[in-house]
C-alpha cells in the first residue's frame, strides 16, 4: 500500500509545474532539543557604522535622514536601470539578449537596528504592509513597469548584507521566471475550473490541517504539500487578492500578525535569528485585471536541523529534481508545536 509517510514519490507544485522528490524514510529520527526564548539579540539599538540606520552615511556618500518609522530609498547600487536604453541581440535563436529597464529600492522596516520583523509590534509591521502597497501601487502604476518584487533577505546565509531591518524591491518591465511560472499555471487552471488555484488549494489545506502552521481571520500559513526547502511555508489570504493594493485595513493588520508570529516562530525553531528569503507574489501590473492571479508570500528558510546544519541545493538537485527527506506535514507539525511556545 502506498504511503506518503513511508513511501519515496514525487509531489507536484500545482504553482509552477515543478516537481518535488520526497523520500520519508529517510527522516524518522525523533526530534532532540528544547524549545527556548531566544536570548535577546546582542546588537545595539543604534550602530554608527551600519548605513541603514537613521542619520547615517550610506555607501554612495548620501545621508539617511533621522527617519522615525519606515524608510525607502533608491538602491545606490541598483541591478536595473530606469533609463530606456533598448536594444536586442539574437544569433539564429541561440545566443539571445534583450535590454531591461527597472527600478530598485530598498525599505527600512525600522530605524532600530537590532529589531526584526519577529521581534517588531504588530502595529509597526502594518506600517511596513502599509509601505508596501503604497510602493506596489506607486512602481506597478508607471506605464512601463510590469512587475514588482517584493522581498527580504535574512541572515548572512541568506547572503544578506546587513541585519538592520530592511528589504528589498526590483520593479522591471517583464516578468521574472517564477512569476511567469505562476502567472502561466494560475491562468492556466482558473481558464480551466473558472476558478482560482490557491483559493481551492487553501479550502483543501483548511480542510486536512495537516500542513497548516497559523490561521487568522484574513491569513493562513501552510507547509505547502510540495515545498522544497525544510521549513518552506507559504502566506494565503483568504480572499481572492491579486495584490496589496486590494487588502483592507483589518487584512494589513491579519497580515502583520501573520508574519509576526511565523517569523517569530521560525526564530525559535533552531534558537537562532532564523535566515530566509522572503517575498510576495502579486498580479502583473500591466494594467490588466489578471483574476486568476491570488496575492501570497513564500519564505524560503535554508536550516535544516540546527542553526548551522542547512539543506544545499547540489547534486541530484541541481543536475536533476530538488528533493526533501523530512515531509511537509512533519515540518508544519514542528512548526506547530514551536508556534504554541510563542509567548506573544
Ligand atoms: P540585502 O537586502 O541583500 O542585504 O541588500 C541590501 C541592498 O542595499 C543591496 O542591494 C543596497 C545594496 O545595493 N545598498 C545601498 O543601496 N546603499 C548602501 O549604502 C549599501 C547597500
Ligand atoms: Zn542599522
Amino acid at each position: 500500500m502506498f504511503d506518503l509517510k513511508e513511501h519515496p514519490h514525487r509531489r507536484l507544485n500545482p504553482l509552477t509545474g515543478e516537481w518535488v522528490l520526497v523520500s520519508p524514510h529517510r527522516a524518522k529520527r525523533p526530534w532532540l532539543g528544547q524549545v527556548e526564548d531566544l536570548p535577546p539579540e546582542s546588537r545595539p539599538e543604534y550602530d554608527p557604522s551600519c548605513y541603514l540606520c537613521p542619520g547615517n552615511e550610506r555607501a554612495g556618500g548620501i545621508r539617511n535622514p533621522d527617519y522615525r518609522g519606515t524608510f525607502v530609498f533608491a538602491n545606490d547600487f541598483p541591478a536595473l536601470r530606469d533609463e530606456a536604453i533598448e536594444g536586442e541581440e539574437d544569433m539564429k535563436g541561440l545566443i539571445v539578449a534583450r535590454s531591461e529597464r527597472g527600478i530598485c529600492r530598498v525599505l527600512c522596516f525600522s530605524p532600530q537596528h537590532n529589531l526584526a520583523l519577529s521581534s517588531m509590534e504588530t502595529a509597526a509591521i502594518a506600517q511596513v504592509v502599509d509601505l508596501w502597497t503604497q510602493q506596489f501601487v506607486e512602481l506597478g502604476s508607471l506605464p512601463w513597469i510590469n512587475s514588482v518584487q517584493i522581498f527580504e533577505n535574512r541572515g548572512a546565509m541568506m547572503g544578506c548584507s546587513n541585519p538592520h531591518p530592511h528589504c528589498q524591491i526590483w520593479a522591471n518591465e517583464t516578468l521574472p521566471n517564477e512569476v511567469q511560472k505562476e502567472h502561466k499555471r494560475q491562468a492556466a487552471y482558473y481558464n480551466e475550473h473558472e476558478s482560482c488555484l490557491l483559493c481551492n488549494y487553501a479550502e483543501l489545506e483548511l480542510a486536512a490541517a495537516e500542513r497548516i502552521v497559523f490561521e487568522n481571520e484574513d491569513f493562513i500559513s501552510v507547509v505547502p504539500f510540495w515545498a522544497v526547502w525544510p521549513f518552506e511555508t507559504l502566506v494565503l489570504s483568504r480572499r481572492h487578492l491579486t495584490g496589496f493594493d486590494e487588502l483592507i485595513q483589518s487584512e494589513k493588520q491579519s497580515l502583520a500578525d501573520l508574519v509576526r508570529r511565523l517569523t517569530g516562530c521560525y526564530d525559535r525553531l533552531f534558537q537562532t535569528p532564523f535566515p530566509y528569503s522572503m517575498g510576495f507574489h502579486q498580479r502583473p501590473t500591466d494594467g490588466c485585471r489578471h483574476d486568476a492571479w491570488h496575492f501570497h508570500a513564500h519564505f524560503y528558510p535554508p536550516l535544516l536541523r540546527s542553526a548551522t546544519v542547512r539543506k544545499f541545493m547540489v547534486g541530484y538537485e541541481l543536475l536533476g529534481t530538488p528533493q526533501r527527506d523530512i515531509t511537509p506535514e512533519r515540518a508544519a507539525a514542528r512548526l506547530r508545536e514551536v508556534g504554541n511556545t510563542l509567548t506573544r
